[in-house]
């Protein structure tokens, strides 16, 4: 047993390892201290807490640094894949570092002795918020399976000065702020101007400098790299200008180039054609292989007919696909390969990720944009579009299917189209995605090309969202199994299967779900100020707010408890908390008036004298990867509701499942083979089911249901009835005409709201039938716990490392 910090323990005794270096007690002691000396002038006695973070953070970094460099000089020889990303997702650093060290209980006895609170320090940091949701999310999980499989991968993405919008409510109302998460400072990340390189747009050239996060794999000496590039000026102001006083000009280059890493763009599924955003594009895409070019080149000199043998680059999504022109354009024109091999080489270089198939979220650039910003990689594309249309003329195809798949078309260039064309591989993100893929939305391209697709369901980090977000749970687990192996080998939970029908296990399961809640209830109280009975179900849903993520039935379905309790006081059903947590694209009408509705329903019933007892509704502000980590491990219920075929995969949902908690579900995303893991009977899964809607949906009439559905007419009413109040914004009676009367452009309830409401209502009433019975219910939270392995993002990178990227491990030593 390696665990210290009881006090006046000898020094010799107290050695732990960081990533193989020893490092002992006084000596954190005194680089805390150090630190706080050097960068703000302190002791402890006068640090602020951010201060004492930023001390502790920058002290473990240090003992890293040696690792670290092994690492990368390791990597150089051989094979390595770049995972490419406008997006990570990252969250706090600190707790998860010292979990992945292997220290976390060590540094917190330690930090003890200086008198400082891990705990409290650890919530002194701010979240990097460098994605929208589910996709950059799934990029970070990534980077920590990479790392811990001693895999040779590189994130490359953007250092947003804004990371996504805080936000918060009032009145209801979702109102948001500029997150500038580095205002503090930023101590994991380390600036490395030697590195730094030139990206030019036709109207100007600017610098990117990367900053280096490092990526610190679990119980390895393996540090892995994130690599973002910050936009700067060539010259920070113009002297000339300012000593002509004119102070304006001097600074406006300065911004200009600031402008392209100053925010993210807080869209998720739907894209918007912003001339900023495909800078953004470029500058990461260029910057990035140009960094691999330097590098490959310092080692193998000119010989470019083999980059792709040692570089595997994965396209998170469309973000990145303009990285397919800009490696034939320096190919061709700064390597001088001929078209035929830089052809060759970029397309075995690159492979892309699809993780939607809503059309509005397919990205299409306008050609005289593009053209505008960057001429040189239009005419690539053009010459890509052009030799594939013949191409296609060779093969029989006809003028019409042509069309259908040129990448040009309509005066745009389709991204995806490119991206497809110009890589060996494209992944959807779970079965049931890749299958609609290949039969529906790219039918065309699978026909064409059937062995470029591949399917890679999505997984999540078991060190981010087990161990560092429950320990409590994990230490069930691995006194259990007798070992803390699950930690990397996740189906070894299946072992404990065995214990499904222990009473005193699953009642130690329950206690820690129960523990959990109290903690999560108190985090609540203290943030949203509304207190929250712990013996309720805590029912939640959490993602980004969106139509076919569907929260409105949700919120529905509570107004219809509601008005069943208020028609008749002594229904009995188990108290229930519903929470939300959420963010609305800012310019996403129709989601910010589903958020005000849900909290005006949280309003009414939560000081209802009748229904308080009963029910609550909370929706959390700022929801956010720290917020998740205290929510999934609370939840009772995990609401997974999409319109069945909308989702490409949800990872959210595999959080809650290794938290031990089931799925209330449509058949949709990975649903479908969570529900295959764990067992049918051990979830919720209600609605139609593609093949159904494929049917209807020409014929579908949601006044139909609305009218013959008992209560539900009372609940979509009351939008537009005078029972809420949404201030004259219109947004209420905006949302009810989308049901009933659709628009222009979207059918009436274009996401089957209406028609899955009585199915979701009884899946609610199982819920409270099975909840009665406690013992059952915690086994199948337990049957949901051990079945959760494959789910790992381990499983998932190792299948991209071995059947897309060719990469092997390399273990430092
Ligand atoms: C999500 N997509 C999918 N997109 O919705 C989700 N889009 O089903 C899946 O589990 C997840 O990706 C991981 O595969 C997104 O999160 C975006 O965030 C996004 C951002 C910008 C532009 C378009």
């Amino acid at each position: 047993d390696r665990r210290t910090g009881r006090k006046n323990q000898s020094i010799y005794k107290t050695i732990w390892k960081i990533g193989g270096a020893m490092l002992n007690q006084e000596q954190l002691k005194s680089s805390v201290l150090r630190n706080l000396k050097a960068d703000y002038g302190k002791v402890i006695e006068n640090a602020t807490i951010y201060e004492k973070y930023h001390a502790v953070s920058k002290a473990i970094i240090e003992q890293l640094a040696d690792d670290w460099y092994r690492t990368g000089s390791t990597y150089e020889e051989g094979k390595q894949a770049y995972y490419l990303s406008a997006e990570f997702l990252m969250g706090r650093a600190l707790g998860n570092n010292l979990i992945n060290l292997d220290i976390y209980e060590d540094v917190r006895d330690t930090l003890k002795e200086l008198k400082i609170d891990l705990n409290f320090i650890e919530e002194a940091e701010e979240d990097a918020g460098l994605g929208n949701g589910g996709l950059g999310r799934l990029a970070a999980c990534f980077l920590d399976s990479c790392a811990t499989m001693n895999l040779p991968v590189t994130g490359y993405g953007i250092r947003y000065r804004y990371g996504l919008f805080r936000q918060r409510f009032e009145d209801g109302f979702q109102k948001e702020e500029g997150d500038h998460w580095m205002a503090h400072g930023d101590p994991w990340s380390v600036r490395r101007e030697e590195d730094e390189v030139l990206v030019q747009f036709k109207e100007a050239t600017v610098r990117a400098v990367p900053y280096d996060m490092p990526i610190i794999g679990y119980k390895t000496k393996n540090v892995n790299t994130l690599r973002l590039w910050q936009a700067e000026p060539i010259k920070d102001f113009d002297f000339q200008q300012f000593n002509n006083q004119e102070f304006d000009k001097a600074v406006r280059e300065k911004n200009r180039a600031e402008d392209i890493s100053r925010v993210l763009y807080p869209n998720d599924d739907k894209l918007q054609g912003k001339l900023l955003r495909l800078k953004q594009q470029y500058f990461f895409a260029s910057a990035s292989l140009q960094d691999m070019k330097k590098k490959y080149k310092g080692k193998y000199g000119n010989q470019f007919e083999s980059f792709h043998a040692y570089h595997a680059v994965q396209l998170n999504d469309t973000h990145p696909v303009v990285a397919i022109p800009e490696l034939m354009r320096l190919l061709m024109d700064e390597e001088g390969l001929d078209w035929e091999q830089a052809w060759e080489v970029t397309q075995k270089t690159f492979s892309y990720t699809n993780h939607t198939i809503l059309a509005e979220a397919l990205e299409q650039w306008d050609c005289k944009l593009f053209k505008r910003l960057l001429p040189r990689i239009y005419q690539v594309i053009r010459q890509i579009d052009k030799k594939f249309a013949l191409k296609l003329r060779d093969k029989g195809y006809g003028i019409e299917e042509i069309e259908k798949l040129r990448i040009i078309s309509n005066g745009s260039i389709k991204m995806a189209w490119l991206a497809i064309y110009g890589c060996h591989t494209t992944n959807g993100v779970a079965e049931l995605h890749t299958e609609i893929l290949k039969n529906h939305e790219l039918k065309e391209w699978y026909r064409l090309y059937p062995h470029r697709f591949q399917n890679k369901t999505n997984g999540i980090t078991p060190r981010r969202w087990l161990l560092l977000s429950n320990l409590e749970l994990s230490k069930l687990i691995t006194e259990l199994l007798g070992t803390e192996a699950w930690v990397t080998d996740l189906n070894k939970l299946k072992e404990l299967e065995k214990y499904r029908d222990d009473k005193a296990i699953l009642k130690k399961f329950a206690e820690i779900k129960m523990k959990k809640k109290k903690a999560l209830a108190a985090y609540i109280e203290k943030h949203e100020g509304i207190p929250v009975n712990t013996s309720s179900i805590f029912d939640i849903q959490i993602k980004r707010l969106h139509e076919y993520k569907r929260q409105l039935l949700n919120g529905f379905h509570i107004l219809d408890i509601y008005f069943r309790i208020k028609e008749d006081p002594k229904l009995d059903l188990i108290p229930r908390t519903f929470i939300f947590g959420a963010k609305a694209a800012p310019g996403y009408f129709r989601a910010k008036g589903i958020i005000k509705f849900i909290n005006e329903i949280g309003k009414k019933i939560n000081t209802d004298p009748d229904t308080k007892d009963k029910m609550k509704v909370v929706f959390v502000q700022n929801y956010r990867v720290s917020y998740g980590e205290k929510l999934f491990p609370a939840a009772d219920i995990s609401e997974q509701i999409s319109t069945a075929g909308k989702e490409a995969s949800g990872t959210g949902n595999m959080k809650f499942m290794l938290n031990g908690t089931p799925t209330l579900g449509t058949f949709d995303g990975a649903n479908v083979e969570i529900v295959a893991e764990a067992g049918e009977e051990n979830n919720f899964i209600f609605g139609a089911r593609i093949e159904e809607l494929e049917k209807i949906k020409n014929s579908y009439d949601p006044k139909t249901y609305y009218e013959n559905t008992p209560g539900l007419k009372r609940v979509v009413d009351s939008l537009v009835d005078g029972t809420f109040d949404d201030e004259g914004t219109g947004m209420f009676k905006e949302l009810y005409d989308s049901l009933l009367l659709g628009t222009n452009w979207h059918k009436a309830d274009n996401y089957f709201i209406l028609r899955d409401f009585a199915e979701y209502r009884e899946a609610h009433k199982e819920i409270d039938k099975a909840y009665r019975n406690p013992e059952e219910w915690s086994r199948k939270c337990w049957m949901n716990l051990v079945n959760a392995g494959k789910f790992s993002s381990d499983r998932t990178i190792k299948e991209y490392a071995d059947k897309i990227w060719y990469i092997k491990p390399k273990r430092i030593l």
